[in-house]
């Protein structure tokens, strides 16, 4: 019975997606070099592309591609929709559903070198030139 149950919190939480708290997401960028003068905008951008969310995969876009994750990857661009990671961040979109954000964070981080912040209409249209999160308490 113990090892049915482990199994099934395995399962859950191996599919499940997780819903990250403003402070564990400030954790988890910390943990991959995000610097600080970037924080409160990346905070900022991911609550309003994913609600801090890792498994979304949001609706198809205009041109019939969609966006992944936590940081609402694109696959036309970045990730390879088959199982063979691909494309510029040489990952599956699946990947960047993970609960382990490593490697959406390392895309992101490659797409923000090659475009800034204005890759994201999440960041333009509700962070650009606004008020940002407060993340004084993490
Ligand atoms: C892409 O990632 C795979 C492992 O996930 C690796 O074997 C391969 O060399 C990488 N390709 C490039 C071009 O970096
Ligand atoms: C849809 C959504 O999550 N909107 C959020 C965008 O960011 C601002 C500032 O953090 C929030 O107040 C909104 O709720």
């Amino acid at each position: 019975m113990k090892y049915i149950l482990l199994f099934t919190t395995a399962i859950f939480l191996a599919c499940e997606g997780r819903q990250l708290s403003r402070c564990e997401l400030v954790r988890e960028l910390r943990k991959y070099g995000y610097p600080e003068n970037q924080m409160r905008d990346w905070v900022c951008l991911v609550e309003n592309e994913s609600s801090r969310r890792t498994d979304v995969i949001g609706k198809p876009n205009r041109d019939g591609s969609r966006d992944y994750g936590l940081f609402q990857i694109n696959d036309r661009y970045w990730c390879s929709n088959t199982n063979a990671p691909g494309k510029d961040c040489n990952v599956t979109c699946k990947q960047l559903l993970s609960n382990n954000i490593r490697d959406s964070a390392v895309c992101a981080q490659k797409i923000y070198r090659r475009h800034g912040f204005n890759a994201w209409y999440g960041w333009i249209n509700h962070c650009r030139g606004r008020p940002l999160p407060d993340i004084a308490s993490c």
